[in-house]
């Protein structure tokens, strides 16, 4: 299997630390829709032009990281997914997942607004709007009990996408979480950026 997409693109991060950690082999490629050429070939694969792609060993290619995430879990089988196979432990998995993938998709959006247009077009107010989600995202995950992690005593889906998110704001709009705000979520996102399966796989590189 191919995994298309940068480190940088948190999307393409968490399934790619999914795959490590669950030890399913992979290549990486990393192309970023922002280059002309390796754009091309995104969207050759995907009509979106955008990253993650997974491109699966008979050719077939996956598009949106969920959906990657649901083949990886399905190729491991129930025992050893990191998505909870049924019922409430599922449902919370997959809540407090889609708070982590929210946070990302207005963080991204607003990373987007600061650096893909022309300073004097930047439209603060929609930022700001675009910022005050991301806060309530965080403030949401902060308040959930981590006992350690946030489904008790399992990693889940749920601890590495809120762990990326954090990661990558943390580098790409520092301003939205400013240290020690959110405690909880920084010891998670400390922890598993210790793990060899982050490390592997660090936001910087490629
Ligand atoms: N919901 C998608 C989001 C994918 C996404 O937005 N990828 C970004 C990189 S982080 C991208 O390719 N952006 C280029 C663009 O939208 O033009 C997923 O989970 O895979």
């Amino acid at each position: 299997m191919k995994l298309i997409g940068r480190n940088l693109s948190p999307y393409t991060r968490r399934v790619a630390i999914a795959m490590n950690i669950l030890g399913v082999p992979h290549e990486r490629v990393y192309l970023s829709p922002w280059q002309e050429q390796q754009a091309k070939d995104i969207g050759a694969a995907n009509p979106l032009k955008r990253v993650p792609i997974l491109v699966l060993d008979d050719g077939e290619t996956l598009i949106e990281s969920g959906a990657m995430l649901d083949y990886v879990m399905e190729r491991v089988g129930p025992g050893k997914a990191l998505i909870p196979p049924a019922g409430k432990e599922r449902r919370d998995c997959l809540k407090i997942t889609a708070i982590g993938t929210g946070i990302l998709d207005k963080g991204v959006a607003a990373f987007y607004e600061r650096t893909k247009r022309p300073a004097e077009k930047v439209h603060q107010a929609w930022h700001d709007h675009l910022a005050s989600q991301v806060i309530g995202g965080l403030a949401a995950l902060e308040a959930l009990p981590m006992t350690p992690w946030f489904l008790g005593s399992t990693m889940t889906m749920a601890d590495v996408t809120a762990a990326v998110a954090v990661t990558f704001l943390s580098k790409t709009n520092p301003a939205l979480i400013p240290p020690g705000k959110y405690p909880k979520l920084e010891a998670l996102a400390a922890k598993c950026e210790a793990m060899p399966a982050f490390q592997s796989s660090p936001l910087e590189t490629p």
